[in-house]
């Protein structure tokens, strides 16, 4: 005996229910309890070569002190108007130019800066400055006050792009942003540059250093360095089928990731090296500092150049091909995969 409503008193039902603030369950179960990852973020590539002129355009349409943030967001097309790269990360590309200050604020965003090209501007962090060389990768705690800054023309100045990578979408899911500006332009400086990299970044720690919070002391993560380590190792055999050479970022202090929602890589595939497909549940950002070759993320083909940026969502394979020894670094939210027991990886 069928107890089930006519489709008609169905719809009356509903009505009902609606007005009750109720939904049923059983319309939406199937979306919402998946058998794997179904991501609305899709693989996107923003070519470098493409966007240039327009980021540099930006700084003629408003300077750094009007925009606070000279950024141009990369949405990804399946979360449009979110200012998502993927579900719980942001990426721009940041401006400044030669004589041009970011004002200090601080927020409980993470932030994470990878410097694209030019020389020579700086970020301060937590009373300490640090400048910027392209491969660099140089982090902004959540709560730390920030502001950047690039010399004058006459002071050597050049326009300087990075990738800022940030935890806004998830911080914004999570209800959890707070945000203050500073009362000057640039915070004061207490310590000289390199302090923190002496203290934390050389294999040592200060003798009674006490771990009192998650993020790194280290803040800023030098290319040479990085691309020394991944230059031994591969002249040393170390050639992962899948990863090429690869490194995590780390936390000096604590062995874990440099952020709490952020982890950060660098890897290196040697000229000719064909990659095996892997993916999983951490949405990654890639961005090419060296080389040239070929990322198949899902059913896309995307043909890289330096500077290019792109994306693959969570559970969409991936695999990487060198036409030229190549240099990736890239950003994901494994950390918080992990912490929440949801990471999970499959290399095919
Ligand atoms: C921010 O503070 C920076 O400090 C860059 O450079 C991008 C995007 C959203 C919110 C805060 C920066 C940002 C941001």
């Amino acid at each position: 005996m069928s107890t089930t409503q006519s489709t008609s008193n169905r719809a009356q039902y509903y009505e009902q229910i609606a007005r009750e603030r109720l939904a049923p369950l059983w319309e939406s179960l199937h979306a919402l309890v998946v058998p794997e990852p179904k991501p609305k973020a899709v693989p996107a590539l923003w070519q470098y070569a493409r966007i240039r002129d327009l980021v540099m355009e930006a700084g003629s349409v408003i300077s750094a002190a009007e925009a606070v943030r000279r950024v141009l967001v990369m949405e990804n097309p399946g979360l449009p108007g979110k200012s998502a790269v993927a579900p719980n990360l942001y990426a721009g590309l940041q401006l400044i130019l030669p004589g041009e200050i970011a004002p200090s604020h601080r927020h409980t965003q993470s932030a994470m800066r990878f410097i694209v090209e030019g020389e020579g501007a700086w970020t301060a962090v937590n009373g300490e400055r640090t400048t910027m060389h392209p491969g660099d990768f140089i982090i902004t705690p959540s709560w730390t006050w920030h502001d950047h800054g690039n010399p004058s023309i006459e002071a050597g100045g050049e326009p300087v792009v990075w990738l800022d990578g940030l935890d806004i979408p998830l911080v914004a899911h999570l209800d959890a942003g707070f945000a203050e500006n500073y009362p000057e332009a640039t915070q004061p400086i207490s310590r000289a540059e390199g302090d923190s990299f002496a203290r934390y970044g050389s294999n040592m720690l200060p003798v009674r250093h006490t771990v009192s919070d998650p993020t790194s002391p280290v803040f800023s993560y030098p290319y040479a360095r990085s691309r020394e380590a991944l230059d031994t190792l591969y002249r040393n055999g170390e050639l992962d089928a899948w990863d090429g050479v690869k490194l995590r970022y780390v936390n000096p202090a604590t062995g874990g990731w440099p952020m709490p929602t952020i982890a950060t890589f660098m890897q290196f595939l040697p000229k000719g090296f064909r990659g095996k497909t892997y993916r999983s549940t951490d949405a990654t950002v890639y961005c090419v500092v060296e080389g040239q070759g070929t990322a198949h993320v899902g059913d896309n083909t995307f043909t890289l150049a330096p500077h290019d940026i792109f994306v693959a969502p969570s559970w969409v394979p991936v695999r990487l091909d060198a036409d030229a020894d190549t240099v990736l670094f890239s950003y994901s939210d494994r950390p918080v995969m992990a912490a929440l027991n949801l990471l999970r990886e499959s290399r095919i």
